[in-house]
């Protein structure tokens, strides 16, 4: 089976998505997902420019070899716009590979470990009550976890907050909108956000909270242990990760369990935090570490610290990687949960899927290959919108992580 075109779809039905659309000789076609939220266009340059040339006419079968002829053939390895490219070539692929055995993907990954993929939904509220008026609301939904984000005393946004609840998109603006920060103010607040929520819900529902990124590790350190007598789920992105030892400072004094990895792009960047038990949750995921073909060694390498999967799925991960994730997901034998932020109606017009939502738990659904397609007519409606994530400053006006 022969690659005869390959093309690039960017459209904006809400939020930017770069999409690669694969075809064959034998008239079956794949997508893969490459959105890198604020950089969409990077990836796209990348494929047209570097790799949509070099697949016409490869054999569509060879997935394996097709991964390591662009990861070792680009000499320089890693990096997210590279490993997006990647990812999209590598999700296509499998599509059609499992399109031609007639099958869902998730029966080629080894058939199915579990009857369906417990998710987290994010709840969040500009303070304690509008938060804790959320999270009831997603437990109405049916969510067995919930992520619980609040607005914090004395600043004027945070990250994961947002005006429209059900359809958070923190890239608004075409040059990065400025937040501020102050560690001080957050650490005094997120203990009572989560004794509130346990005061109204008890301890069945699963609570989630994303630090995203802005402590240093002993500022982890004692938000993990202030957090303990609420027994979180877990407790995302205390620190940047780039130094991965810095995880052993958190480790050595808090038992919150924690999770990371929805910035990584291989195995490298995580491979110290799994080795040495330093998380509980690895969240790479499909679009942003290289697809189904290495995100399967990612997780095999955690399995064998019992470490578990708990895959990025915020709105700008397209729903191509969502129904790509679900099927790896409803294989993967260490699964933990998976993260699913709704996305608008105009996505899903633009991107018909088999999955569907059940009481807490999302499904990949029984349809060939990954089970999402495009509307490419309903795609062209929506051209490109340039848009950028915020950036985050100290309240003296310190650049910090957003
Ligand atoms: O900020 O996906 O856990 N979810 C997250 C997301 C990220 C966005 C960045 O593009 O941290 O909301
Ligand atoms: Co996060």
């Amino acid at each position: 089976m022969k690659i005869t075109s390959a093309r690039v779809i960017v459209c904006s039905p809400g939020r930017n998505f770069v999409t690669l659309k694969i075809e064959t000789d034998e008239g079956i076609s794949g997508i893969g997902d490459a959105t890198l939220n604020g950089r969409e266009l990077a990836v796209a340059a990348y494929l047209d420019e570097h790799v949509v040339p070099a697949l016409i006419g490869r054999d569509a079968t060879r997935i394996e070899d097709t991964w390591q002829y662009f990861y070792r053939g680009a000499y320089w390895r890693r990096g997210p716009v590279t490993m997006c490219a990647i990812a999209a070539v590598d999700t296509a692929l499998w599509d059609i590979k499992a399109k031609a055995a007639g099958m869902p993907l998730y029966q080629l990954l080894g058939g199915a470990s579990r009857d369906a993929v417990m998710v987290y939904g994010h709840a969040n509220g500009g303070d304690i009550a509008e938060t804790v008026d959320e999270v009831a609301r997603y437990l109405d939904l049916g969510y067995r976890a919930v992520r619980a984000q609040c607005g914090i005393p004395g600043l004027a946004s945070t990250y994961g907050v947002a005006r429209d609840k059900m359809f958070y998109e923190p890239a608004d603006a075409a040059i990065a909108t400025e937040n501020r920060w102050s560690t001080t103010r957050y650490l005094d607040h997120v203990p009572k956000l989560f004794d509130a929520l346990r005061a109204r819900f008890g301890f069945e529902p699963h609570l989630l909270h994303d630090v995203h990124h802005r402590l240093t590790p002993i500022e982890a350190a004692r938000l993990g242990r202030s957090l303990e007598p609420f027994r979180l789920f877990w407790l995302e992105d205390p620190t940047p990760a780039e130094n991965q030892e810095a995880f052993r400072l958190i480790r050595r004094h808090t038992v919150t369990p924690l999770a990371v990895g929805e910035v990584f792009n291989t195995i490298h960047d995580c491979q110290a935090l799994i080795a040495e038990q330093l998380i509980d949750y690895i969240r790479t995921t499909v679009v942003h570490a290289g697809g189904i073909t290495h995100l399967r060694r990612i997780a095999q390498l955690a399995e064998l610290w019992q470490v578990r999967t708990g895959s990025h799925g915020a709105t700008d991960l397209s729903p191509v990687c969502m129904g790509a994730a679900l099927h790896f997901d409803l294989w993967v034998p260490n699964f933990g949960i998976q993260e699913y932020m709704r996305h608008t109606p105009e996505t899903e017009a633009v991107f018909p899927h088999a999955w569907r939502f059940e009481a807490g738990f999302l499904h990949p659904g029984d349809a060939p290959g990954h089970g999402v397609g495009i509307d490419e007519a309903q795609a062209a409606r929506h051209p490109y919108r340039p848009s950028a994530l915020p950036v985050n400053r100290l309240e003296d006006g310190t650049m910090w992580n957003w």
